[in-house]
């Protein structure tokens, strides 16, 4: 006897050049609108909800439970461009089971995945198609397109995760992308100029 419910296998067609998902279940949109806090420039993301509200990222998800044992996976797509010189990003979160980790895999477009803990480690790894990145327990991480093209990667991580949002809401990341005169900076908050 299963100690959890039996789940009927599936399988899905990703297309690799488009980092496309066949199916997918769900499609979580956010706009611009629901990304106020989150900018180090907040007067830029309010002229961008003015102007159409855009989305700015998606991910499609399959519809697999959240439950330890098994594996959620979803592709991410962020929009390029910037709010204010900032790049466009994920909120980003820790999992709400912090001890548990994420493969993040890059299709198309080029960025970065910042990663920070609690206590206050920071790292980036560059996210480019055909490029794996571990997200170990304990590592909030949040998505970045520094890219001129859509930025789509693929990620599995273990249905009892969860996420916690508030706390990356309320402390953010050290480390802002941004891009200044068409080069791309990782700037550090004490040194961040951007507001
Ligand atoms: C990813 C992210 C996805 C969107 O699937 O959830 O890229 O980012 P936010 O959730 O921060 O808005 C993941 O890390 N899942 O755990
Ligand atoms: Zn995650």
């Amino acid at each position: 006897m299963p100690a959890i419910p039996l789940f009927p296998p599936f399988g899905t067609d990703i297309n690799l050049t488009e980092g496309v998902m066949q199916n997918p279940d769900n499609r979580i949109e956010r706009r611009a609108s629901d990304m106020r806090g989150y900018y180090a420039n907040p007067n830029a993301l309010e002229a961008l909800i003015r102007n159409g509200d855009p989305v700015l990222y998606e991910v499609f998800e399959k519809d697999i439970p959240d439950e330890k044992g098994h594996l959620r996976v979803a592709i991410s797509q962020i929009q390029p461009g910037t709010v204010g010189e900032e790049c466009a990003m994920t909120k980003g979160h820790y999992h709400a089971v912090p001890g548990t980790g994420e493969v993040y895999l890059g299709l198309k477009g080029r960025g970065r995945i910042l990663m920070k803990t609690a206590e206050g480690k920071t790292t980036e790894e560059d996210m480019t198609p055909g490029r794996m990145v571990y997200v170990p327990p304990y590592w909030a991480h949040r998505s970045v397109n520094t890219g001129d093209e859509p930025l789509i990667f693929f990620c599995v991580w273990p249905g009892s995760a969860g996420h916690n949002y508030g706390d990356i809401e309320r402390e953010g990341f050290p480390q802002r992308v941004v891009k200044r005169n068409g080069e791309i900076q990782i700037v550090r908050c004490e040194d961040d100029r951007s507001g």
